[in-house]
């Protein structure tokens, strides 16, 4: 494709021609020759588009649901695919391409986020962390880009980047975390309002109210972003038995005991067994357990329990009150080893889990079928992804964080209808950073300079295109929670390597001898040569990505 900065030469006094400037900005700004400019663009535009296979500008909808596993997504094939309920999600899988490799750049909410909307590692966007720091809006973002170049855009639902919204025609938010029952909005006059009823389902409600209502001249970018199946895992009360009669399997690393790797690991505060909540994850309440001295974590309420109304808890107490007791009667009369509770806690966990993702599939069937019945399924790009993956007991944990599988990997699936092959698995490495430049050649321009990741309009157009890049890099700059530490680290196809700064710690893991991840290898003699190569691949990629020192950001040590 010809870069824009090549048409820039080629235009006058192109000073307000830069990227993300609206096609009438330029005009405008232009004065002498507005209609050589418009009509100058307006060919650029259309020569990029029907360089990628499309007419016109399509419309982008992205998606986004948060900590979705993919094991936890049928058509990804993994462990629980015959009970994970993803039929809508498969369906794009079978329409479109779902990447098998498709990664994070630091595991964790707000920066995933930051980075889909910059096209950077934390590092350059600024937002490291879930922190008090709001994201600076003042930088370039891909809404910015897209609106600027005449998109309609919207994002609906969980935002989580403290300061609000730029880009965006329309937005509406959940405060933080956001709830699950009868949750608050933010609204664009700053006021927030509390809405009767299921965050998935209003988030979905919205989302289509305000394709109802767009611009219809114009193409749309809208992001549809769930708080589901984000911890505290709260169904819709819909589905709360969906999986009453089944018996979730188990992963096989679910009593991990972290030998053969740093005892870093074995600091950790996520496990299901420790540090799984009886009343706030497990859902057992206080008033339920009486005296019952339970092992674990005791210490949290059960606010998702307080928000709902006398009769959305009577539905809510139909469903548990029975099994807890049941539980509860089991664990005193002796029954239960310890290893039994740990069991039914993943029961009860990937159960709720699975059950409040079925709701979000529920919501991408929704907005597919009003791509359907609208006419608008052929000129729309659809993307499914979630900011990070998730640990569903693997290594007896859940949350995300580490440069572990689990969680470093996101996924996508994107259906393009004309341009995407059906059913196609690429397998080339993927990275957040990489969405904002793609939604860009989406649209037929250019990313700026500065962008770090790469579109993949090319993958999408050929699974195996040439010259696609062979490592990743990973850089986690949280302060402790859930005690996971610092680490950063790079991934090959084959191979990862994680470094702890602030020790002297490496890991080296061969993904195809040991996709599970249980032992380190770094120190096998045998690895020698592999160590040295991942380790200048490290390097090179710091200095490509103009990685910070480790000082600059690490955590202040008490002397
Ligand atoms: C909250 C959760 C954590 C979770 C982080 C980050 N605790 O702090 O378990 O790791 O969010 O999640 S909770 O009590 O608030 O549920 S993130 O997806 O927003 O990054
Ligand atoms: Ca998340």
């Amino acid at each position: 494709m010809p870069h824009l900065t090549a048409q820039q030469e080629r235009i006058d006094d192109t000073s307000a021609f830069s990227y993300g400037y609206p096609i009438f900005t330029c005009c405008c700004r232009v004065g002498d020759f507005p209609m050589k400019i418009l009509l100058t663009t307006f060919s650029f535009l259309c020569c990029c588009l029907s360089a990628i296979g499309a007419d016109k500008q399509p419309n982008i909808l992205f998606l986004f649901s948060d900590d979705h596993a993919l094991n936890a997504i049928s058509s990804y094939g993994g462990p629980l695919k015959d009970v994970a309920p993803t039929p809508n999600i498969d369906r794009i899988a079978n329409e479109g391409a779902l990447f098998q490799n498709s990664f994070c750049a630091n595991s964790i909410c707000g920066p995933s986020r930051a980075s889909i909307l910059t096209g950077k590692h934390s590092h350059k966007n600024g937002f490291l962390r879930n922190s008090r720091e709001p994201f600076d809006q003042s930088q370039w973002t891909v809404a910015k880009a897209l609106q600027g170049s005449g998109y309609s855009t919207a994002v609906i639902g969980k935002w989580h980047l403290k300061s609000n919204p730029v880009g965006f025609d329309y937005w509406e938010i959940l405060p933080g975390q956001g709830s699950y029952y009868n949750p608050a909005f933010i609204q664009m006059n700053g006021k927030t309002e509390k809405f009767e009823g299921y965050a998935t389902d209003l988030a979905t409600d919205k989302a289509i109210n305000w394709l109802d209502k767009r611009d219809s001249d114009k193409p749309f970018f809208l992001m549809c972003q769930h708080k589901a199946p984000h911890r505290t895992f709260s169904p819709a009360l819909r589905h709360l038995g969906a999986f009453d009669d089944v018996e979730i399997p188990e992963p096989d690393s679910l009593f991990d005991d972290y030998k053969n790797r740093s005892e870093l690991l074995a600091a950790n505060e996520m496990e299901i067994d420790r540090h799984f909540d009886w009343a706030y994850d497990v859902k057992l309440r206080k008033d339920e357990m009486g005296d019952v001295k339970l092992p674990g974590s005791n210490r949290y309420g059960t606010p998702e329990y307080n928000r709902m109304s006398d009769a959305q808890k009577k539905v809510w107490d139909a469903h548990f009150s029975p099994k807890n007791r049941a539980f509860l009667d089991d664990f005193s009369a002796g029954k239960l080893s310890h290893k039994d509770v740990v069991k039914w806690k993943y029961q009860r966990y990937i159960k709720n889990y699975l059950a409040t993702v079925k709701a979000v599939d529920e919501s991408v069937g929704r907005m597919l079928r009003y791509l359907d019945d609208n006419d608008l399924a052929e000129n729309t790009v659809i993307i499914y992804s979630s900011d990070q993956g998730f640990f569903l007991g693997e290594h007896g944990w859940y949350d995300k964080r580490w440069m572990f599988e689990e969680s470093f990997k996101m996924p996508f699936i994107i259906r393009w209808p004309g341009v995407v092959k059906p059913g196609a698995r690429p397998k080339a490495l993927i990275q957040n950073i990489d969405y904002a430049p793609t939604f860009l050649e989406m649209a037929g321009q250019d990313a700026p300079a500065e962008i770090q990741g790469r579109s993949i309009v090319p993958l999408l157009k050929d699974e195996n295109a040439d010259g696609w890049r062979e490592s990743l890099y990973y850089a986690y700059y949280e302060l402790g929670e859930h005690r996971v530490p610092q680490h950063f680290g790079v991934r090959t196809h084959q191979h990862k390597l994680i470094y702890f700064p602030g020790t002297d710690e490496w890991h080296l893991f061969d993904l195809k001898k040991d996709p599970q991840e249980m032992r380190n290898v770094h120190d096998d003699p045998a690895y020698a040569e592999t160590v040295k190569a991942m380790r200048a691949e490290y390097d090179r990629l710091r200095e490509e990505y103009e990685a910070p020192s480790y000082e600059k950001y690490a955590p202040k040590r008490k002397n």
